[in-house]
């Protein structure tokens, strides 16, 4: 397995990118009021009318929107991407819609690895189009978690946090983000965004980016290959050429070149040790409460 490497700089402001290692994520204001507009226009021009629940623009069957969406939101947030980061490359833009209802909510997990984090980092940047509060769909992370484990993360990998994910729920730090700031985070970071349960639509716009040299990666599991994992090297238009988000994300990668099996000996987190690390819930669930009361 390999071992966390010193992450290549990537923002500008050595402040932001250390609070970003140490953290996992780091919030900054992102669009201007003009291209919240815009882009919440585009999405209302552009979006299937099929949508319900969890639908981020990368799942829809239709490429069109799936390109269209990634150019307009690459081009809107270069200015505001220029503005903190160096050396990096942007990979896809995409709209992530939670419609109100029940079945919009995203359980706790980490996001699928998407470059070889033996030596890259791999970080969405996640900006709501509308204010952000406790019952449309707000993002909640847990600080420092990207760095609990070194993982391959994949729909069909057990993840490191299965046995503890209402334990950790608690621990959940709440992004209550305003219109246009944006939320820079580190892909493996577990994470968790509640059921929309106002009136409106919640559109967010969400960049993924990694260092300009980052070679793209992905990770896949059967119970055939036991503790192994098998690799696969993508192009970086991967995000918007893969079909199988969404449909058949279960099955093996039908795009890419395989690099074989590796070694992995999917770790997790034991409820002691989220204790150890997070402290007692006594403490978060108290911060929550007053969050709540606040909001
Ligand atoms: O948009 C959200 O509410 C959650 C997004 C998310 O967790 C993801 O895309 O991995």
């Amino acid at each position: 397995m390999f071992t966390f490497p010193k992450m290549l700089k990537v923002f500008r402001d050595d402040i932001l990118q250390d609070s970003f290692e140490k953290n996992g994520f780091v919030v900054v204001p992102f669009y201007t009021p003009e291209e919240v507009k815009e882009l919440t226009e585009l999405y209302y021009r552009l979006h299937p009318k099929d949508e319900k629940g969890f639908f981020p623009s990368t799942f829809s069957k239709d490429k069109n929107y799936r390109t269209i969406a990634d150019d307009e939101i690459r081009r809107i947030c270069e200015r505001a991407m220029n503005l903190y980061l160096r050396d990096y490359k942007t990979i896809c833009g995409s709209f992530i819609v939670k419609s109100p209802g029940p079945e919009s909510a995203m359980c706790v997990h980490q996001d699928m690895t998407l470059v070889d984090e033996s030596k890259f980092t791999g970080i969405n940047i996640w900006v709501p189009l509308i204010d952000l509060t406790k019952t449309n769909g707000v993002l909640q992370a847990l600080p420092g978690s990207h760095r609990l484990y070194p993982t391959y993360r994949g729909s069909t990998i057990p993840g490191i946090y299965d046995e503890v994910s209402e334990q950790i729920k608690p621990h959940l730090q709440t992004l209550f983000l305003k219109a246009g700031e944006a939320v820079f985070f580190d892909q493996s970071i577990i994470h968790y965004s509640d059921a929309n349960l106002s009136n409106e639509v919640r559109i967010v716009t969400n960049t993924y980016f990694t260092h300009k040299d980052a070679s793209f990666r992905i990770a896949y599991w059967n119970k055939d290959f036991g503790n192994k994992v098998e690799l696969f090297d993508e192009e970086d238009s991967f995000m918007t050429d893969f079909e199988q988000f969404g449909h058949n994300i279960h099955d093996r990668p039908k795009i890419g070149k395989s690099l074989g099996l590796v070694d992995y000996n999917f770790p997790k987190i034991t409820p002691e040790q989220l204790q150890k690390v997070y402290g007692r819930e006594e403490k978060p669930l108290l911060k929550r409460m007053l969050e709540s009361l606040f909001k």
